[in-house]
């Protein structure tokens, strides 16, 4: 079977709203995105994500849509888009848009409409409840605090919301609302969008009745997850939606999947019956949560055999069956090299080794703007300098629950979305070379030191380790197709596995570590000759590759010659 062009494909999103900034109002924009356009390309990737650029009032920054069909003002008009989408063709580069379906903006004429009487014609595209005894049709919590219902004073009803009050959740159970999703995503495919990176999509279908959440916590509203996640039409509408417009394109459906197992994934993404192309899954970037945290908003130090552990069980589940992504790093998650590296001493090199790590694993790699210069987390003093809604709710939640501002401030510093929207580091310059006005969000303070010019200038930049990896992603298919086997290797720090299409064997070695342990090659990899591919510090010629000291977060790859 020919294999699908998004297979060793590797994808950059692009937060327009922190990429590049063209008229000086603080913003990225558009053409902001088609001035760097050589950047992108330079690295070598083949397919561009844009985070949404619809017309939005950004309560979720763009991730609340008032409009399908047009651009947000601030980020330029249509032709502005046909310019980017032809500048990313010329490249040979293709353009997944995020598709934000569960729910819209409550600016959306869908919802200003269903809010006017019980009897609008458009009430049913969104979930309207009476209340129970005074209070919400039950106890769901709102992924950004606090319960997922608003009450709304015109009609006396209540409406879901499993993200901000001003992203009403859409009612998937109208058909309605169905064909007029499916309609708008035909007008984008005809315009020559590549793809869709669906937003929360496995939340479209909640359970009948919407029962209220276990109570697991003294906080007033639960995870309501089970109710709203995987729910049973789930796979039915995205079956319909598969055969209704997807099948009649050649387009890549990523799917956002919240909560989503190896199960699940299989099922969603198997090449013959699935409706998706890819997931991005969780399960990563949980294990420095701590859910018993304040306001469900704690942290605790990762560790690497939950890493190995997590990694390794969905390697070995999708090897055979369904797709998936890799990825450290989104416009959701704080900056990888702060995170699982180390933002410190060794940034340059932990860096790389987490580049490696990703790039040499089964999936789709996907690199987040910014992560290819190794951008690190920010800690602003005050929550006014912080944007986001998530942040700014769970910071307020936590001082509620008598959190000091200290400790409330250190979580945020951690856990923020913020840390991945501070703009693009161009170069040394005012405000990064981000833009000659005043930021929507204040520039991290080191990009004097990391910046796109520096990353350019220096032959042994994060930017080429970077492109070197995407380079080798063509050269080797063992690399798209291995199999994965994690290699029993002591000491903790390492993380060693292989990769293995027929004779051909590669050899992942990693120290997650500032420590420097030694490498002994396990006797299950029986091997005489290491050939490398590629390494984060220089390598001597000659040198035993079966027992030798790591230095501090050393990746290297090997491909292996097999015995005798
Ligand atoms: O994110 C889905 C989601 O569940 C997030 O709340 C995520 O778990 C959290 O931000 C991690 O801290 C998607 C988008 O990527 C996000 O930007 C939106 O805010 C959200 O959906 C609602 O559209
Ligand atoms: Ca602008």
């Amino acid at each position: 079977m020919q294999q699908p062009w998004w297979k060793d494909s590797v994808i950059y999103q692009i937060y327009p709203r922190s990429f590049m900034d063209s008229n000086g109002d603080g913003i990225g924009d558009l053409p902001g995105i088609i001035s760097r356009l050589d950047y992108i390309q330079q690295l070598g990737v083949d397919v561009v994500w844009l985070s949404p650029i619809y017309k939005s009032p950004n309560d979720d920054m763009g991730y609340d849509i008032s409009d399908y069909r047009d651009i947000m003002d601030e980020f330029g008009t249509l032709a502005d888009w046909e310019a980017l989408r032809d500048g990313l063709h010329q490249r040979g580069i293709k353009l997944v848009m995020d598709l934000v379906v569960n729910h819209t903006s409550d600016a959306h004429p869908w919802f200003r409409e269903s809010r006017k009487s019980r009897d609008n014609p458009y009430r049913d595209f969104y979930i309207w409840r009476p209340g129970r005894d005074g209070r919400e049709p039950n106890n769901w919590r709102s992924f950004f605090g606090g319960s997922a219902w608003e009450y709304d004073e015109l009609t006396g009803e209540y409406y879901l919301h499993l993200f901000s009050r001003r992203q009403p959740d859409l009612n998937w159970e109208n058909p309605q609302v169905r064909r007029e999703i499916y309609d708008m995503m035909r007008w984008w495919l005809d315009r020559g969008v590549n793809g869709f990176r669906m937003d929360v999509i496995t939340m479209i279908s909640k359970v009948e009745g919407l029962p209220d959440a276990p109570v697991v916590t003294d906080e007033p509203y639960q995870w309501g997850g089970d109710y709203f996640i995987h729910g049973p039409r789930m796979m039915e509408f995205l079956q319909e939606m598969r055969a209704e417009v997807l099948a009649h394109y050649d387009a890549l459906t990523i799917g956002e999947a919240v909560a989503a197992t190896p199960a699940h994934a299989i099922e969603l993404t198997d090449r013959e019956h699935g409706p998706l192309d890819m997931l991005i899954h969780f399960e990563h970037m949980a294990l420095d949560h701590d859910p018993g945290g304040p306001a469900g908003y704690g942290w605790r130090p990762w560790n690497l055999a939950e890493l190995k552990e997590v990694t390794t069980r969905w390697q070995e589940a999708l090897a055979e069956r369904g797709w998936n992504s890799q990825y450290f790093s989104n416009h959701d998650q704080p900056r990888q090299v702060s995170r699982f590296g180390d933002d410190g001493r060794y940034r340059v090199e932990s860096a790389k080794l987490l580049g490696t790590f990703l790039h040499m694993l089964h999936g789709t790699p996907f690199i987040y703007q910014g992560e290819e210069i190794g951008m690190t987390n920010v800690a602003f003093d005050s929550i006014d300098a912080y944007r986001d809604i998530e942040t700014i709710n769970h910071y307020r939640l936590m001082l509620e629950d008598g959190v000091s501002p200290e400790e409330a401030m250190a979580l945020v510093h951690k856990r923020s979305r913020d840390n991945a929207r501070t703009p693009m580091q161009w170069d040394a310059s005012p405000h990064g070379g981000f833009t000659t006005g005043n930021p929507w969000i204040g520039v991290n303070p080191n990009y004097r030191e990391i910046n796109v010019e520096q990353a350019l200038t220096d032959p042994n930049s994060i930017f080429y380790y970077y492109r070197e990896l995407i380079r080798l992603r063509k050269e080797n298919p063992v690399i798209i197709d291995g199999r994965y086997k994690l290699t029993l290797a002591d000491p903790p720090e390492i993380y060693a596995f292989t990769r293995t299409l027929g004779d051909d064997r590669l050899l992942v070695i990693l120290n997650f570590s500032s420590n420097q342990p030694v490498f002994n090659l396990p006797e299950e990899v029986p091997a005489e000759e290491g050939e490398l591919l590629i390494a984060n510090y220089a390598v001597e010629e000659g040198v035993d590759f079966r027992e030798f000291p790591l230095r501090p977060w050393e990746a290297r790859v090997y491909r292996l010659a097999p015995p005798g």
